[in-house]
Protein backbone atom coordinates (compact mmCIF):
# COMPACT_ATOMS: atom_id res chain seq x y z
CA UNK A 1 0.00 0.00 0.00
CA UNK A 2 1.19 3.74 -0.51
CA UNK A 3 2.35 5.41 2.31
CA UNK A 4 0.79 8.52 2.93
CA UNK A 5 2.44 11.42 5.28
CA UNK A 6 1.58 15.03 6.26
CA UNK A 7 1.56 17.52 9.12
CA UNK A 8 0.55 20.16 10.49
CA UNK A 9 2.32 22.94 12.87
CA UNK A 10 1.69 23.72 16.55
CA UNK A 11 1.92 26.84 16.28
CA UNK A 12 -1.33 28.47 17.16
CA UNK A 13 -5.21 28.15 16.91
CA UNK A 14 -6.01 25.43 14.48
CA UNK A 15 -8.76 26.86 12.04
CA UNK A 16 -11.13 26.35 8.93
CA UNK A 17 -8.43 26.64 6.21
CA UNK A 18 -6.16 23.83 7.88
CA UNK A 19 -9.12 21.66 8.66
CA UNK A 20 -10.65 21.87 4.68
CA UNK A 21 -7.09 21.97 3.37
CA UNK A 22 -5.89 19.41 5.00
CA UNK A 23 -7.15 17.54 8.26
CA UNK A 24 -10.44 16.67 6.76
CA UNK A 25 -8.73 15.19 3.90
CA UNK A 26 -6.70 12.90 5.97
CA UNK A 27 -9.64 11.01 7.20
CA UNK A 28 -10.61 9.17 3.80
CA UNK A 29 -7.31 8.16 3.02
CA UNK A 30 -6.70 5.81 6.38
CA UNK A 31 -8.67 3.60 3.91
CA UNK A 32 -6.69 3.08 1.24
CA UNK A 33 -3.12 3.92 2.03
CA UNK A 34 -0.86 3.44 5.15
CA UNK A 35 -1.09 7.11 6.56
CA UNK A 36 1.33 8.75 9.07
CA UNK A 37 0.04 12.35 10.48
CA UNK A 38 2.70 14.36 12.05
CA UNK A 39 2.38 17.09 14.73
CA UNK A 40 5.49 19.38 13.12
CA UNK A 41 6.39 20.66 16.59
CA UNK A 42 10.60 21.10 15.47
CA UNK A 43 8.93 23.10 12.12
CA UNK A 44 6.99 25.17 15.20
CA UNK A 45 9.70 26.36 16.54
CA UNK A 46 11.84 27.99 13.22
CA UNK A 47 9.77 30.83 14.71
CA UNK A 48 9.82 31.16 18.56
CA UNK A 49 7.23 29.33 20.96
CA UNK A 50 6.32 29.79 24.36
CA UNK A 51 7.31 26.28 26.08
CA UNK A 52 3.76 25.61 27.71
CA UNK A 53 1.82 27.18 24.26
CA UNK A 54 4.14 24.53 22.56
CA UNK A 55 2.98 21.57 24.39
CA UNK A 56 -0.50 22.80 24.29
CA UNK A 57 -0.90 23.45 20.84
CA UNK A 58 0.96 20.00 19.85
CA UNK A 59 -2.01 18.41 22.25
CA UNK A 60 -4.59 20.36 20.38
CA UNK A 61 -3.82 19.45 16.84
CA UNK A 62 -3.64 15.64 18.05
CA UNK A 63 -7.20 16.45 18.95
CA UNK A 64 -8.05 17.69 15.73
CA UNK A 65 -6.99 14.99 14.25
CA UNK A 66 -8.73 12.33 16.63
CA UNK A 67 -11.78 14.74 16.78
CA UNK A 68 -11.63 14.92 12.88
CA UNK A 69 -11.84 11.15 12.92
CA UNK A 70 -8.36 10.10 12.30
CA UNK A 71 -8.36 7.15 13.91
CA UNK A 72 -4.97 6.62 16.02
CA UNK A 73 -4.66 2.30 15.39
CA UNK A 74 -5.49 2.72 11.85
CA UNK A 75 -3.21 5.78 11.52
CA UNK A 76 0.20 7.03 13.21
CA UNK A 77 -0.38 10.30 14.85
CA UNK A 78 2.54 10.92 16.68
CA UNK A 79 4.92 14.55 17.41
CA UNK A 80 7.95 15.13 14.90
CA UNK A 81 10.58 15.59 17.65
CA UNK A 82 9.72 12.06 19.43
CA UNK A 83 11.50 10.64 15.90
CA UNK A 84 15.00 12.07 16.24
CA UNK A 85 15.73 10.83 12.89
CA UNK A 86 13.59 13.74 11.14
CA UNK A 87 16.66 16.05 12.17
CA UNK A 88 19.04 13.71 11.27
CA UNK A 89 17.55 13.13 7.69
CA UNK A 90 17.28 16.64 7.79
CA UNK A 91 20.99 17.64 8.30
CA UNK A 92 22.02 15.42 5.23
CA UNK A 93 19.25 17.23 3.78
CA UNK A 94 20.61 20.83 3.91
CA UNK A 95 24.13 19.33 2.75
CA UNK A 96 22.27 18.44 -0.49
CA UNK A 97 19.81 21.64 -1.09
CA UNK A 98 21.24 24.53 -2.17
CA UNK A 99 20.86 27.67 -0.64
CA UNK A 100 19.52 29.35 -3.62
CA UNK A 101 16.90 26.97 -3.61
CA UNK A 102 15.33 28.30 -0.24
CA UNK A 103 15.72 31.66 -0.73
CA UNK A 104 13.35 30.90 -3.57
CA UNK A 105 10.55 29.82 -1.30
CA UNK A 106 7.46 32.78 -1.21
CA UNK A 107 6.63 31.34 2.21
CA UNK A 108 9.79 32.16 3.62
CA UNK A 109 9.99 35.73 1.74
CA UNK A 110 6.58 36.07 3.47
CA UNK A 111 7.84 34.98 6.60
CA UNK A 112 11.17 36.45 6.97
CA UNK A 113 9.69 39.92 5.12
CA UNK A 114 12.11 42.14 4.68
CA UNK A 115 14.14 41.24 7.94
CA UNK A 116 15.71 38.67 6.62
CA UNK A 117 18.83 38.64 7.76
CA UNK A 118 17.36 38.34 11.38
CA UNK A 119 15.16 35.21 11.17
CA UNK A 120 16.10 32.14 12.35
CA UNK A 121 18.28 29.85 10.19
CA UNK A 122 15.71 27.62 10.83
CA UNK A 123 13.03 29.09 8.95
CA UNK A 124 15.43 29.23 5.93
CA UNK A 125 15.98 25.58 6.40
CA UNK A 126 12.50 24.65 6.94
CA UNK A 127 11.57 22.81 3.25
CA UNK A 128 14.71 21.20 4.05
CA UNK A 129 13.30 19.22 7.59
CA UNK A 130 10.09 19.24 5.16
CA UNK A 131 11.43 17.00 2.65
CA UNK A 132 12.74 14.64 5.55
CA UNK A 133 9.34 13.99 6.96
CA UNK A 134 8.39 12.87 3.94
CA UNK A 135 11.46 10.94 3.03
CA UNK A 136 11.96 9.47 6.11
CA UNK A 137 8.87 6.87 5.23
CA UNK A 138 9.65 6.97 1.90
CA UNK A 139 5.69 8.68 1.51
CA UNK A 140 4.39 9.18 -1.73
CA UNK A 141 1.07 11.09 -1.15
CA UNK A 142 1.23 14.42 0.65
CA UNK A 143 -2.21 15.66 1.33
CA UNK A 144 -1.71 19.29 1.53
CA UNK A 145 -2.98 22.65 0.71
CA UNK A 146 -2.29 24.57 -1.88
CA UNK A 147 0.33 27.17 -0.38
CA UNK A 148 2.70 24.10 -0.13
CA UNK A 149 2.66 23.18 -3.63
CA UNK A 150 5.75 24.73 -4.03
CA UNK A 151 7.72 22.86 -1.10
CA UNK A 152 6.76 19.63 -2.04
CA UNK A 153 8.42 20.34 -5.57
CA UNK A 154 11.37 21.12 -3.39
CA UNK A 155 11.50 18.13 -1.74
CA UNK A 156 11.08 16.06 -5.00
CA UNK A 157 14.07 18.35 -6.31
CA UNK A 158 16.19 17.36 -2.91
CA UNK A 159 15.21 13.65 -3.50
CA UNK A 160 16.64 13.36 -7.34
CA UNK A 161 19.58 15.14 -6.21
CA UNK A 162 20.35 12.75 -3.14
CA UNK A 163 19.28 9.94 -5.86
CA UNK A 164 22.12 11.60 -8.13
CA UNK A 165 24.72 12.67 -6.36
CA UNK A 166 24.74 8.96 -4.53
CA UNK A 167 23.75 6.79 -7.74
CA UNK A 168 26.69 4.84 -7.78
CA UNK A 169 26.79 3.99 -3.87
CA UNK A 170 22.97 3.10 -4.00
CA UNK A 171 23.55 1.09 -6.59
CA UNK A 172 27.06 -1.07 -5.15
CA UNK A 173 24.80 -1.35 -2.21
CA UNK A 174 22.09 -2.92 -3.95
CA UNK A 175 19.23 0.22 -2.90
CA UNK A 176 18.06 1.68 -6.15
CA UNK A 177 15.16 -0.86 -6.29
CA UNK A 178 14.16 -1.32 -10.01
CA UNK A 179 14.78 2.27 -11.06
CA UNK A 180 17.92 3.13 -9.42
CA UNK A 181 16.28 5.62 -7.49
CA UNK A 182 16.61 5.44 -3.38
CA UNK A 183 13.49 8.25 -2.44
CA UNK A 184 10.52 8.03 -4.57
CA UNK A 185 9.04 11.02 -6.18
CA UNK A 186 6.02 12.27 -3.92
CA UNK A 187 3.19 13.38 -5.03
CA UNK A 188 1.13 16.58 -4.22
CA UNK A 189 -2.75 15.34 -3.24
CA UNK A 190 -4.19 19.05 -3.65
CA UNK A 191 -7.50 18.71 -4.86
CA UNK A 192 -10.89 19.32 -3.91
CA UNK A 193 -12.62 22.79 -3.34
CA UNK A 194 -11.56 24.18 -0.56
CA UNK A 195 -6.94 24.35 -1.55
CA UNK A 196 -6.39 27.47 0.19
CA UNK A 197 -9.58 28.97 2.08
CA UNK A 198 -8.70 32.96 2.72
CA UNK A 199 -8.36 35.77 5.50
CA UNK A 200 -12.28 36.52 6.45
CA UNK A 201 -10.54 39.85 6.49
CA UNK A 202 -8.98 40.42 3.05
CA UNK A 203 -9.59 37.94 0.32
CA UNK A 204 -6.30 38.07 -1.01
CA UNK A 205 -4.62 36.84 2.22
CA UNK A 206 -4.68 33.40 3.03
CA UNK A 207 -6.47 32.55 6.33
CA UNK A 208 -3.30 31.70 8.74
CA UNK A 209 -2.69 30.80 12.29
CA UNK A 210 -0.26 33.71 12.19
CA UNK A 211 -2.31 36.88 11.43
CA UNK A 212 -2.17 39.28 14.47
CA UNK A 213 -6.52 39.13 14.22
CA UNK A 214 -8.05 36.81 15.71
CA UNK A 215 -11.15 38.03 13.54
CA UNK A 216 -9.16 36.62 10.48
CA UNK A 217 -9.82 33.62 11.14
CA UNK A 218 -12.57 30.94 12.65
CA UNK A 219 -10.40 28.24 14.94
CA UNK A 220 -11.64 25.24 15.38
CA UNK A 221 -12.11 25.61 19.02
CA UNK A 222 -14.45 29.11 18.59
CA UNK A 223 -18.07 27.90 19.63
CA UNK A 224 -21.17 29.10 17.78
CA UNK A 225 -21.76 32.50 19.00
CA UNK A 226 -17.96 33.37 17.80
CA UNK A 227 -18.38 31.68 14.79
CA UNK A 228 -21.79 33.42 13.86
CA UNK A 229 -19.81 36.79 14.59
CA UNK A 230 -16.45 36.64 12.61
CA UNK A 231 -18.86 35.49 9.62
CA UNK A 232 -21.17 38.22 10.21
CA UNK A 233 -18.21 40.82 10.21
CA UNK A 234 -16.51 39.24 7.52
CA UNK A 235 -15.41 41.56 5.07
CA UNK A 236 -17.71 41.52 1.61
CA UNK A 237 -18.41 44.23 -0.97
CA UNK A 238 -22.22 45.01 -1.11
CA UNK A 239 -23.33 43.70 -3.88
CA UNK A 240 -25.27 40.95 -4.23
CA UNK A 241 -24.48 37.02 -4.91
CA UNK A 242 -24.08 36.13 -8.50
CA UNK A 243 -26.08 33.34 -10.64
CA UNK A 244 -22.47 32.24 -11.62
CA UNK A 245 -19.24 31.43 -10.80
CA UNK A 246 -17.84 34.02 -13.72
CA UNK A 247 -19.48 36.44 -11.73
CA UNK A 248 -17.42 35.79 -8.41
CA UNK A 249 -14.33 36.71 -10.71
CA UNK A 250 -12.50 40.26 -9.40
CA UNK A 251 -14.72 39.30 -6.36
CA UNK A 252 -12.49 38.07 -3.62
CA UNK A 253 -13.73 37.66 -0.19
CA UNK A 254 -17.47 36.89 -2.20
CA UNK A 255 -15.25 33.73 -4.02
CA UNK A 256 -13.99 32.84 -0.54
CA UNK A 257 -17.51 32.41 1.49
CA UNK A 258 -19.13 30.98 -1.25
CA UNK A 259 -16.07 28.30 -1.52
CA UNK A 260 -15.93 27.49 2.00
CA UNK A 261 -19.59 27.02 2.01
CA UNK A 262 -19.34 24.64 -0.86
CA UNK A 263 -16.58 22.92 1.10
CA UNK A 264 -18.79 22.70 4.64
CA UNK A 265 -21.72 21.12 2.77
CA UNK A 266 -19.82 18.91 0.11
CA UNK A 267 -21.27 21.16 -2.84
CA UNK A 268 -19.49 22.48 -5.53
CA UNK A 269 -19.85 26.30 -5.89
CA UNK A 270 -22.30 26.15 -8.79
CA UNK A 271 -24.52 24.83 -6.47
CA UNK A 272 -24.40 26.66 -4.02
CA UNK A 273 -24.76 29.85 -5.94
CA UNK A 274 -27.80 27.97 -7.74
CA UNK A 275 -29.27 28.39 -4.45
CA UNK A 276 -27.78 32.26 -3.06
CA UNK A 277 -27.47 33.55 -6.63
CA UNK A 278 -29.17 36.91 -6.61
CA UNK A 279 -29.85 37.21 -2.57
CA UNK A 280 -28.11 39.38 -0.28
CA UNK A 281 -25.36 39.07 2.62
CA UNK A 282 -28.19 39.39 5.02
CA UNK A 283 -29.51 35.84 3.72
CA UNK A 284 -26.08 33.91 2.92
CA UNK A 285 -23.82 34.89 5.82
CA UNK A 286 -26.51 33.47 8.55
CA UNK A 287 -26.87 30.27 6.79
CA UNK A 288 -23.09 29.72 6.18
CA UNK A 289 -22.85 30.62 10.10
CA UNK A 290 -25.17 27.61 10.59
CA UNK A 291 -23.53 25.52 8.63
CA UNK A 292 -19.98 25.85 9.81
CA UNK A 293 -21.58 26.04 13.32
CA UNK A 294 -22.92 22.40 12.17
CA UNK A 295 -20.12 21.04 10.75
CA UNK A 296 -17.32 22.52 13.53
CA UNK A 297 -19.65 21.98 16.59
CA UNK A 298 -19.55 18.52 17.36
CA UNK A 299 -15.49 18.37 16.40
CA UNK A 300 -14.73 21.01 19.14
CA UNK A 301 -16.90 19.17 21.68
CA UNK A 302 -14.71 16.31 21.16
CA UNK A 303 -11.52 18.16 21.20
CA UNK A 304 -12.31 19.32 24.39
CA UNK A 305 -13.09 16.41 25.74
CA UNK A 306 -9.51 14.83 24.53
CA UNK A 307 -7.79 18.13 26.27
CA UNK A 308 -9.38 17.84 29.17
CA UNK A 309 -6.90 14.12 29.48
CA UNK A 310 -3.75 15.10 28.42
CA UNK A 311 -2.83 12.05 29.31
CA UNK A 312 -4.22 10.09 27.03
CA UNK A 313 -3.32 12.21 24.17
CA UNK A 314 0.10 11.92 25.10
CA UNK A 315 0.13 8.29 24.90
CA UNK A 316 -1.41 8.57 21.33
CA UNK A 317 1.86 10.24 20.59
CA UNK A 318 3.96 8.20 22.16
CA UNK A 319 2.30 5.52 20.91
CA UNK A 320 2.53 6.84 17.33
CA UNK A 321 6.03 7.69 17.69
CA UNK A 322 6.87 4.44 18.70
CA UNK A 323 5.42 3.16 15.07
CA UNK A 324 6.42 5.94 13.38
CA UNK A 325 10.27 5.05 14.49
CA UNK A 326 10.09 1.39 13.43
CA UNK A 327 9.15 2.71 9.61
CA UNK A 328 12.11 5.31 9.50
CA UNK A 329 15.12 3.45 11.76
CA UNK A 330 15.72 1.03 8.96
CA UNK A 331 15.51 3.92 5.62
CA UNK A 332 17.76 6.17 8.22
CA UNK A 333 20.24 3.12 8.68
CA UNK A 334 20.31 2.51 4.44
CA UNK A 335 21.07 6.78 4.49
CA UNK A 336 23.90 6.24 6.46
CA UNK A 337 25.61 3.51 4.78
CA UNK A 338 24.70 5.62 1.43
CA UNK A 339 26.45 8.66 2.58
CA UNK A 340 29.42 6.54 3.98
CA UNK A 341 28.82 7.30 8.07
CA UNK A 342 30.73 4.49 9.83
CA UNK A 343 28.90 2.43 12.35
N1 LIG B 1 -5.80 28.97 4.38
C1 LIG B 1 -5.62 27.69 4.11
N2 LIG B 1 -6.40 27.05 3.22
C2 LIG B 1 -6.22 25.73 2.94
N3 LIG B 1 -5.27 24.99 3.53
C3 LIG B 1 -4.45 25.59 4.44
N4 LIG B 1 -3.43 25.15 5.19
C4 LIG B 1 -2.96 26.16 5.94
N5 LIG B 1 -3.65 27.28 5.71
C5 LIG B 1 -4.59 26.96 4.78
C6 LIG B 1 -2.95 23.78 5.18
O1 LIG B 1 -2.91 23.33 6.52
C7 LIG B 1 -1.80 22.44 6.66
C8 LIG B 1 -1.00 22.82 7.88
O2 LIG B 1 -0.28 23.97 7.71
P1 LIG B 1 0.95 24.23 8.66
O3 LIG B 1 0.56 24.11 10.06
O4 LIG B 1 2.10 23.41 8.28
O5 LIG B 1 1.35 25.71 8.35
P2 LIG B 1 0.91 26.73 7.31
O6 LIG B 1 0.65 26.16 5.98
O7 LIG B 1 1.91 27.81 7.35
O8 LIG B 1 -0.46 27.13 7.95
P3 LIG B 1 -0.91 28.37 8.74
O9 LIG B 1 -2.14 28.00 9.41
O10 LIG B 1 -0.93 29.54 7.86
O11 LIG B 1 0.13 28.59 9.86
P4 LIG B 1 1.22 29.69 10.09
O12 LIG B 1 0.45 30.97 10.17
O13 LIG B 1 1.84 29.29 11.37
O14 LIG B 1 2.14 29.66 8.92
C9 LIG B 1 -1.01 22.48 5.36
O15 LIG B 1 -1.36 21.35 4.59
C10 LIG B 1 -1.51 23.73 4.71
O16 LIG B 1 -1.43 23.63 3.31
Amino acid sequence: TPRVFSGIQPSGDLHLGNYLGAIRRFVPLQDTHETLYCVVDMHAITVWQEPEALRRATREVAAAFIAAGIDPKRSIIFNQSQVAEHAELAWVFNCIARIGWMNRMTQFKDKAGKNSENVSLGLLAYPSLMAADILLYKATQVPVGDDQKQHLELTRDIAAKFNNDYAQTIKALGLGGDTGEFFPMTDPLIAGPATRIMSLRDGTKKMSKSDPSDQSRISLLDDADAIAKKIRRATTDPAELPETVEGLAGRPEADNLVGIYAALSDRSKPEVLAEFGGKGWGVFKPALADLAVSVLSPMSTRMRELLDDPETIDGVLRDGGARARAIAAPIMDEVRRIVGFVR
